[in-house]
């Protein structure tokens, strides 16, 4: 009877894990480096839960010399005993079994939903083998597995100190379309996790290039707000930090007023970036404005014509953090990254107003400061608005006054639809006369564009070369950008590989990213992959376009290779532009994120800003690699 029901579960196991590697995209989402990545981001999930539970202060990842992965944590490591009804080693049936959860699942706030909190049994069924190794009881266990079955049964392999769990995994060639890991891809993710867990010390090792960064923040989310606004004007000298719990919910928020216009609000659920937002955002939203407003009307700091502000004036320059903790959460949007429960919106408005309440009454030095710049937007918004509606009413913003400089394509499909945007008037012209004029459509802009940081949302719209560019995408800016107006669904940005080129990279991403952002949202905006060399060598030819592909290249063709570097695009001619960088059969494209744009407007803030010290920094630090000054 014990055996039968034994059988049976195995079988169970095997058509589980089998599942999992006949459809890895309803697991993992997809088998592209984002899953791959996703991969480790599960392990690692694992023991930041033994950190949430006060169990684990060090997490040790590396990416190693065969490019598997491992994780090291200090937590109490996954239980060796066996399982009474199964007779099998629980770390077995934690590894083995889909979604093992029910009893071994510790987790009081999962990670549930779509692609997060999948479980390690799914890492296990995608990797060509995965080892265990468990300290606990003074002993340390191993146990094996390749693709998903176990080699090696658990087994002691000596005495052990401490406690904590060594995972090693190596993805599988037959389920990724890549087993490249990106360093700062996993990085970002792990500085993150570090500043959402203050308790955690993160290593983060790559073998290979003998390169290591260490991520340990005390001050959790204070210090990532004080991260992110380092290069910024800061109107109070401590960010603002709220914690509270509410039916199950922990709710932990920081904030800080900058002299920026931009707001910078990220948001986490159970340390799952929500870039999408969600009810929590909305939640938090409502309570600002309605803390603020309540502050406001109180202390009698509305008049002169301002007699609300708006959720837009309480944001303008606020740089914030939004962590909380759900039990049960449900990720929605196309990238699981929005949360849904509907009851989260209320529990989140609730516990901000409250302590956001107390605080400026208890600070009203603090209090004043961040009011008065809520008003100072406020007044700068209506000013805007009055400009606006000057701008509107002249028709400069219809579509009837698209731009001189605009060469249009004929297709009228945005869908179908491209815009170059060319860095300078000689590239300009070798685009427009070697794209394909159905469906790519050319503006040149002239040289430096403007300094938005500098300027107010007003003044944006005045200038000339930003009006083209405004006009011709014809989705409108700021709070009235609407992405299902844009006339091309692929805005490229096309320019130099230098410095020169990268600043205005910078500026264009700056200015979407601060007033068109709904085209990013959209997935509109992309950059250009112009070749770096041209490698000839009697009459084969090959472009090359960044300097690890070069050396390949080189060796490939042996000696007597003439080398010609591209500094600009204007020494390409229209043919030579259209085959390296425009044909969509052949160009790469790179698809801008919200996060490429935030670091754009990072460095914006640090290369146009007012702060002179760590625009000198940058500079200095980043002398020698100017050429990839962009995101
Ligand atoms: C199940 C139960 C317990 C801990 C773990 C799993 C666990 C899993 C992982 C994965 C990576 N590191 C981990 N550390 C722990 C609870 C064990 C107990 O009650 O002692």
């Amino acid at each position: 009877m014990e055996d039968a029901s034994y059988n049976a579960e195995s079988i169970q196991v095997l058509e589980g894990l089998q599942a999992v590697r006949k459809r890895p995209g309803m697991y993992i989402g997809s088998t592209d480096s984002r899953g791959l990545h996703h991969l480790v981001y599960e392990i690692v999930d694992n023991s930041i839960d033994e950190v949430m539970g006060g169990y684990c202060t060090h997490i040790d990842i590396s990416i190693n010399q065969d490019g598997s992965v491992t994780v090291v944590d200090d937590g109490r490591g996954i239980p060796t005993g066996l399982v009474p009804k199964y007779e099998r080693p629980a770390v077995e049936m934690v590894l083995t079994v889909l979604h093992a959860g029910g009893k071994f699942d510790r987790k009081s706030y999962k990670v549930s939903g779509g692609l997060h909190g999948v479980g390690m049994s799914v890492v296990n069924a995608l990797s060509e083998w995965f080892e265990v190794k468990v300290r606990r009881d003074g002993k340390e266990h191993f146990l094996r597995c390749e693709r998903g079955t176990v080699t090696v049964p658990l087994k002691e392999l000596g005495p052990a100190e401490g406690s904590g769990t060594t995972i090693t995994f190596m993805p599988d060639s037959q389920i990724f379309e890549t087993l490249l890991f990106e360093y700062d891809v996993l990085a970002e993710k792990f500085k993150d996790l570090a500043y959402l867990n203050k308790t955690v010390s993160i290593t983060f090792k790559d073998v290979k290039a003998d390169h290591q960064d260490r991520f340990h923040f005390e001050g959790g989310i204070v210090e990532f707000v004080e991260d992110l606004n380092h290069n910024k004007a800061r109107l109070h000298e401590k960010p603002i930090y709220l914690l509270a719990e509410k039916d199950n919910v922990i709710v932990e928020f920081a904030m800080q007023y900058t002299d920026a216009y931009a707001e910078n609000i990220y948001s986490f659920v159970n340390n799952i970036n929500t870039a999408e937002g969600g009810t929590h955002m909305v939640g938090l939203r409502s309570a600002l404005t309605r803390a603020m407003n309540d502050y406001a009307k109180d202390n009698n700091f509305l008049k002169g014509g301002i007699d609300s502000l708006s959720g837009d004036d309480v944001r303008e320059g606020l740089t914030a953090i939004l962590s909380i903790k759900v039990p049960e959460p449900q990720f929605e949007g196309q990238t699981k990254t929005k949360l849904g429960n509907s009851e989260i919106k209320g529990i989140v408005d609730s516990a901000v107003f409250e302590k956001l309440a107390e605080f400026l009454l208890e600070n009203p030095k603090v209090a004043t400061i961040c009011i008065e710049r809520a008003i100072l937007a406020a007044q700068a918004r209506e000013a805007a608005r009055k400009a606006r509606d000057l701008t509107r009413r002249k028709g400069i913003l219809e579509s009837a006054a698209l731009p001189g400089k605009l060469a249009d394509c004929s297709n009228r499909d945005p869908a179908k639809s491209e815009i170059y945007i060319v860095e300078g008037n000689s590239a300009g012209g070798s685009a427009k006369m070697g794209r394909n004029r159905e469906f790519q459509a050319i503006l040149p802009l002239r040289g430096k564009i403007l300094n938005v940081e500098k300027a107010r949302m007003d003044k944006i719209l005045k200038n000339q070369e930003v009006h083209n560019l405004i006009t011709a995408i014809g989705a409108n800016v700021g709070p009235d950008c609407d992405a299902s107006k844009a006339r091309y669904h692929q805005i490229i940005m096309m320019t130099d590989a230098d410095v020169d080129g990268a600043h205005i990279r910078t500026l264009l991403l700056t200015l979407f990213y601060r007033y068109m952002r709904p085209l990013i949202d959209a997935g509109y905006i992309y950059i250009a992959q112009p070749p770096l060399y041209k490698v000839s060598k009697g009459n084969k030819e090959a472009y090359v376009y960044d300097d690890e592909a070069l050396t390949k290249v080189l060796a490939e063709m042996g000696k007597n290779v003439s080398l010609q570097r591209y500094k600009g695009l204007g020494e390409m001619n229209p043919k030579q532009l259209w085959e390296t960088t425009m044909d969509p059969e052949t160009r790469t494209l790179r698809k801008v994120t919200i996060d490429d744009a935030m670091k754009a407007d990072e460095m914006f803030t640090i290369l146009m800003g007012d702060e002179v010290e760590p625009r000198r920094e940058f500079i200095m630090s980043h002398a020698n690699e100017v050429v990839n000054l962009d995101i």
